[in-house]
């Protein structure tokens, strides 16, 4: 925490200013104290650094349009993966720790390059002066989460910690106000953690841009949509390749705005995230799809795709759960799935959430199976009763070859711990015979049928061997 009062001065830190020689004359009590509380509010108390405040009022200083000689510069965002675990695993007090020690690594890493600020929870920030191509920094970014990744020890324990960074750089594309700048950093980082593993980099660039327009597009029409005319359900057959029959249909959103046009769920469901939209959105979706769910046999499953946001959110989980009963279907006939994504996204909201669902007796599918960085090890520790493997395993799926060993391992940990496994993305009788002869018979995919428009579902169901 010594760093703390060797405090680096912006203005004759960046620009090459003239050095004021003059002693200053010392302070009256009453500037001292003012001094020590201007202290407090620029630095953050567990790291010693520069906290969110002082990063901003520098940001603006260094990119000050008035400044005739303004710099350019790139700002960094540096976040510990996995922190929140840590601190439920650890206790808060070891989570405050390791945030002072990578705080002490990071600074003692870019001490003479850049300035270093915690902005967030469980988030460092830096300013680099200089303007830097996108692979020098994403060099210069890798040796700095170098530096600062390598395991902590705390309480007899060697915790392994590794980082993900994003970076902007002033002067790139159209970004000139600080708060542009500050958002393409933060688009970075959200896409390094998008991008599901650890210790990633991203260095904002020019399809970044074009991405975070579309986006934005995006946003303005999801603020004005109406959801219950723009918004309807496609529903996707999972089929027991071993009997042909229809076990669950897949709730798939789709959306026609009729500004932007046809727009596809990943792209509008995370930004319902981002904005909060999703809280109104989901429990309309789940009505739509509750609707069509009761002209179906009772035999066939409804399954529904949550949020992030709305298994971290328990209100929403009750009120999904009001609706449910409101529609008089079954509780045992709903399946929601969730990726790993959304699990890990606030783990211990996640389970306690999950353990109310299964009260009622809906059943939980983990989603997209294998792309998350969690895999294996959380299986254990999350209720869940059922896998969904993604559709990357099936694509390439051959007699002996690594997704045929990986799907093999799958499914002998399922057996071990009881879930049911279902295999998605499958296109072809090919694939649905291998799958069988290494034990998945509940299959999804173009094979057996696209998702359906809910009166094409209703052919479909009538159209299949009743089982
Ligand atoms: O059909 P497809 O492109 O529709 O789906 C893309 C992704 O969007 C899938 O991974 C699916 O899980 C997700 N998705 C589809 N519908 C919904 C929904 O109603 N809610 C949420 N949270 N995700 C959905
Ligand atoms: O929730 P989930 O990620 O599983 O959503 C399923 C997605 O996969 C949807 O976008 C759906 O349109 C798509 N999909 C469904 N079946 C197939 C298939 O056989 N092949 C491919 N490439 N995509 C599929
Ligand atoms: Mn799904």
């Amino acid at each position: 925490m010594l760093y703390l009062f060797e405090a680096y001065h912006l203005s004759s830190w960046f620009s090459s200013q003239k050095k004021d020689n003059t002693e200053s004359p010392p302070l009256p009590l009453l500037a001292i104290e003012k001094e020590i509380e201007q202290q407090a509010s620029c630095y953050d108390s567990t790291t010693g650094l520069a906290n969110r405040r002082q990063f901003f009022v520098d940001l603006q200083a260094v990119n000050s349009p008035y400044r005739d000689d303004s710099i350019p510069f790139s700002i960094g965002i540096i976040d510990i993966d996995g922190f929140k675990r840590i601190n439920e695993i650890y206790g808060h007090d070891v989570g405050d720790f390791i945030l002072d020690k990578i705080g002490h690594r990071l600074y003692l890493a870019l001490r003479h390059k850049a300035l270093v600020y915690r902005i967030g929870n469980d988030e460092f920030g830096f300013i680099l002066p200089g303007d830097k191509e996108n692979t020098i920094l994403n060099q210069e970014i890798a040796s700095i989460l170098d530096a600062i990744s390598h395991p902590i020890s705390a309480r007899n324990n060697q915790i392994v910690i590794s980082c993900s960074a994003g970076c902007a750089r002033s002067y790139f594309g159209t970004a000139n106000s600080t708060q542009q700048i500050f958002e393409h950093a933060d688009y970075a980082l959200y896409y390094a953690k998008e991008q599901g593993g650890q210790g990633q980099i991203v260095v904002f660039d020019v399809n970044h841009e074009l991405k975070l327009k579309e986006l934005a597009l995006i946003e303005r029409a999801l603020e004005k949509a109406d959801f219950d005319k723009e918004f309807f359900i496609q529903f996707q057959p999972i089929i027991d390749s071993r009997n042909g029959g229809i076990i669950t249909f897949e709730s798939l959103a789709r959306w026609d705005s009729p500004g932007l046009g046809r727009i596809a769920p990943d792209k509008f469901i995370q930004v319902a995230e981002q904005t909060g939209a999703i809280i109104r959105l989901t429990p309309i979706l789940f009505k739509k799809a509750l609707n069509e769910a009761k002209k179906w046999p009772h035999s066939i499953k409804l399954s529904f795709n949550l949020s992030a946001h709305d298994i971290s959110h328990e209100k929403q989980i009750n009120l999904l759960l009001d609706i449910l009963k409101q529609s008089n279907i079954d509780p045992e006939r709903i399946e929601f799935e969730l990726t790993e994504t959304a699990v890990m996204h606030n783990f211990a909201a996640a389970f306690d959430n999950v353990k109310k669902l299964q009260a009622v007796g809906a059943s939980i599918a983990l989603d997209d199976f294998g792309t998350g960085y969690s895999s294996l090890s959380h299986l254990q520790n999350f209720p869940l009763n059922k896998i969904k493997i993604d559709r990357s395993f099936v694509t390439n799926l051959e007699y002996n070859n690594r997704n045929y060993k990986i799907i093999k391992s799958i499914i002998i940990l399922c057996r071990e711990i009881g879930l049911d496994c279902v295999a998605e993305g499958v296109e072809d009788k090919e694939k649905v015979d291998l799958l069988a002869h290494l034990g998945v018979y509940l299959i999804q995919g173009y094979y057996y049928s696209s998702p359906l428009s809910a009166e094409s579902a209703q052919v479909y169901i009538r159209n299949r061997p009743r089982v």
